[in-house]
């Protein structure tokens, strides 16, 4: 095999197997450079998000800046969370995962499992409706929308505000 002999023997042919042979150890040498296996990605924290199922209520009318007049349009959404009209006559217990809402006028949310009071500046809504019209007086306002349970006792994490200006 000629054609070989004076490859191997030309300094050409050496020069050819030099690099050749660099070129394998440095492939072998960047796979052996590789990072070890990663364990799977880290499963994110519980509470960097809320889970998609997570229940709220919300205003779908007013939204946060909106400029209204007076009657104000009240529209009430609640999500994975089941609103239920109280039970005629008297309660004594409330019913689990079941609520309906209250209106709270210039007034922030109150902690979990408060009372809501049945006097101003807070409306019950325990028929279970989802909407109203409600007077109130020209200037900023900040209307608060608070779930609560048979027992009108609010419930972690079932509430929001929103501010609003009515106009003349
Ligand atoms: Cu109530």
């Amino acid at each position: 095999m000629p054609l070989t002999r004076d490859l191997v023997t030309s300094w050409r042919g050496w020069l050819t197997l030099g690099l050749l042979v660099i070129a394998v150890a440095g492939a072998a040498c960047g796979g052996a450079e590789s990072p070890p296996a990663q364990p799977a990605a880290e499963p994110p924290a519980a509470t960097a998000t809320p889970p998609a199922s997570s229940p709220r209520v919300y205003f779908v009318e007013p939204v946060e800046g909106a400029m209204v007049k007076s009657p104000v349009k009240l529209v009430f959404g609640i999500e994975n969370f089941q609103l239920a009209a109280v039970p005629q006559g008297t309660v004594t217990e409330s019913r689990p995962n079941l609520g309906h809402h209250h209106v709270g006028v210039d007034i922030d949310c109150l902690p979990p499992g408060i009372e809501i009071p049945k006097a101003n500046p807070w409306v019950h809504h325990g028929s279970g409706a989802t909407t109203m019209d409600m007077q109130l007086p020209p200037g900023p306002h900040k209307l608060t929308l608070q779930l609560g349970d048979d027992l009108h006792k609010t419930i972690d994490g079932l509430c929001q505000t929103v501010n609003i200006t009515v106009v003349q």
